[in-house]
């Protein structure tokens, strides 16, 4: 099927060209999961990404939790997640003021270089996300920022005037590929996606095919949900790097993550 027909108004709407790479990925595996590939050698990482990369649209990783990272495995893991046709997210959620964001691209992990999505918190303010552009622009590549508009975990500080404010900045911001929603509330999602409107993403983590509590204080939504709701992709880690067959756990939420595009 055409992007465009499977997206409708989100695809006719989106001015960055990052959002709509993600959607005609997307619409190419029929999927709109993003594996949260969160183990901690590189080996695990490899073979997880191997299991499930024909059935996710994309990789979010945590650069920082992997024990033995080294620049040529993560080299080579990019590699494959390439060749699986995977846009890379970086989940760095940056907090820090403009030029500070800036150079944090760079650094050991070099984020800038390989990195097609990163996460920000805009307690700081609109300037992070030119930080984080202009990360990008030094190496010659670009971006999409995912701004943290509300978050899954219990007790978190995002209240909803917070998140209006988020919303409102980072609407007006070309840089910004949208925002980060909370999963488990379809109610809260459905009024984050009212908030923002045709033209931004929304990215759900908080989701899981068992819904209810997870480890300390995260909490789980139904994925089918999230994108009714107003989702447009559901970022899951457990439950497919936990599942006892991680393949088959990956087509389903692939399966169902459609299913609700379609009929939204
Ligand atoms: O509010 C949030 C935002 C994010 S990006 N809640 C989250 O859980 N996340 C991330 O999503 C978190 O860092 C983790 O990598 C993933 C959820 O993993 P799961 O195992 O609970 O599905």
């Amino acid at each position: 099927m055409q992007p465009k027909d499977a997206w409708g108004s989100r695809w006719r709407n989106a001015t960055l060209p990052m959002a709509k790479h993600y959607m005609t990925v997307a619409a190419e595996k029929q999927s709109l999961v993003c594996l949260a590939a969160d183990r901690n050698t590189m080996a695990d990482l490899s073979e997880l990404v191997q299991q499930v990369g024909p059935f996710i649209a994309a990789l979010k990783t945590h650069v920082d939790l992997i024990d033995d990272w080294s620049v040529e495995s993560w080299h080579d893991f990019c590699a494959l997640a390439n060749k699986h046709n995977l846009l890379i997210f970086e989940d760095r959620k940056f907090a820090d003021i403009g030029k500070i964001s800036r150079a944090q691209m760079s650094g050991v992990y070099n984020i800038r270089a390989w990195s097609d999505i990163v996460t920000a918190h805009l307690i700081s303010g609109p300037d992070i996300v030119d930080g984080l552009q202009a990360g990008w622009n030094d190496v010659g590549r670009q971006g999409g920022v995912l701004l943290l508009a509300q978050m899954s975990s219990r007790g978190n500080l995002l209240g909803e005037d917070y998140t209006a404010k988020v919303v409102e900045l980072g609407s007006a911001h070309a840089g910004v590929l949208g925002f980060i929603g909370n999963g488990s509330r379809p109610v809260e999602l459905a009024e984050l996606r009212r908030q923002v409107g045709e033209q931004k993403l929304i990215w759900t983590p908080g989701v899981n095919i068992s819904v209810g509590d997870g480890e300390m204080g995260q909490r789980y939504g139904d994925p089918y949900d999230a994108i009714a709701a107003g989702s447009d992709c559901i970022i899951v880690g457990s439950g497919i790097h936990r599942a006892n067959d991680p393949r088959s756990a990956a087509q389903e939420y692939a399966r169902l993550s459609w299913k609700a595009l379609l009929e939204r």
